[in-house]
């Protein structure tokens, strides 16, 4: 059986000076991140850039709930270090959102905190994995305002949780699968999905180099936030 395939890329986008966005490409690991730091100047890259350390620094050969007891602790850890960080620089946060792709023998686990998401492309159908911790996300599930409507709303920026945020306790949501031969997985961040729409993600996810193509296509429109894409393909011939 051959192992999954990953892509990566990332850029600070056209209007950012600096890119506060951080990834994890550990096909060792058999786990993928993004991580897209919050809290102004260096320090939004400070967290970020904890965050995919941790991660990237787990023993190679866990089992899946070994793992997945790791990730929590790893996280959590970092989630204190920020907390205890910004009181030195007398910040009121330093934070990060995550998503976390982890693939044990035929099965996924997503895992996050925010904005930055996780969408599954199988058999030509795009879905999206995680569930946004936003306000824009509560006004949709309120059924106050539609999805297509969130992107472009002037609080879209607004996250309800991070890793590093005071009011926070860095647990992260979980939602756990089967994998399919042919499966893309994508890990993005925000800079990306409030500039691509669905129908884009999906043809730019058959690509030679996915990850690449959609940084790309992001740059094109615009791109004003930093932009990630870390693409996970399940090969065919893989055991369903
Ligand atoms: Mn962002």
């Amino acid at each position: 059986m051959m192992p999954p395939r990953s892509f990566a890329a990332t850029h600070r986008g056209t209007v950012r000076d600096h890119n506060e966005d951080n990834l994890v490409d550990a096909p060792a690991l058999q786990l993928w991140a993004v991580a897209d730091g919050a809290g102004g100047h260096e320090a939004g890259e400070v967290a970020s850039a904890m965050l995919a350390d941790a991660l990237a620094d787990l023993p190679l050969g866990l089992g899946p709930d070994e793992a997945l007891t790791r990730i929590r602790r790893a996280v959590i850890d970092v989630h204190q270090a920020l907390r205890d960080e910004a009181g030195r620089r007398n910040k009121s946060m330093i934070a990060s959102t995550l998503v976390v792709l982890l693939l044990r023998g035929g099965h996924f686990a997503a895992l996050w905190a925010g904005d930055s998401r996780i969408y599954l492309l199988r058999g030509g159908e795009l879905s999206q994995i995680t569930t946004d911790h936003s306000l824009v996300q509560a006004l949709v599930d309120q059924g106050l305002i539609s999805k297509a409507q969130a992107e472009s709303h002037p609080q879209a920026n607004v996250i309800t949780r991070a890793i590093g945020a005071v009011d926070d306790t860095g647990e992260l949501d979980k939602v756990l699968g089967a994998t399919a031969p042919g499966d893309s997985f994508l890990l993005c961040s925000d800079g990306l999905t409030k500039v691509l729409d669905e129908a884009t993600i999906a043809e730019l996810l058959l690509a030679p180099d996915p990850a690449t193509a959609l940084v790309n296509a992001t740059l094109e429109k615009g791109a004003r936030d930093n932009v990630t894409a870390v693409v996970v393909q399940i090969p065919q011939d893989a055991p369903g």
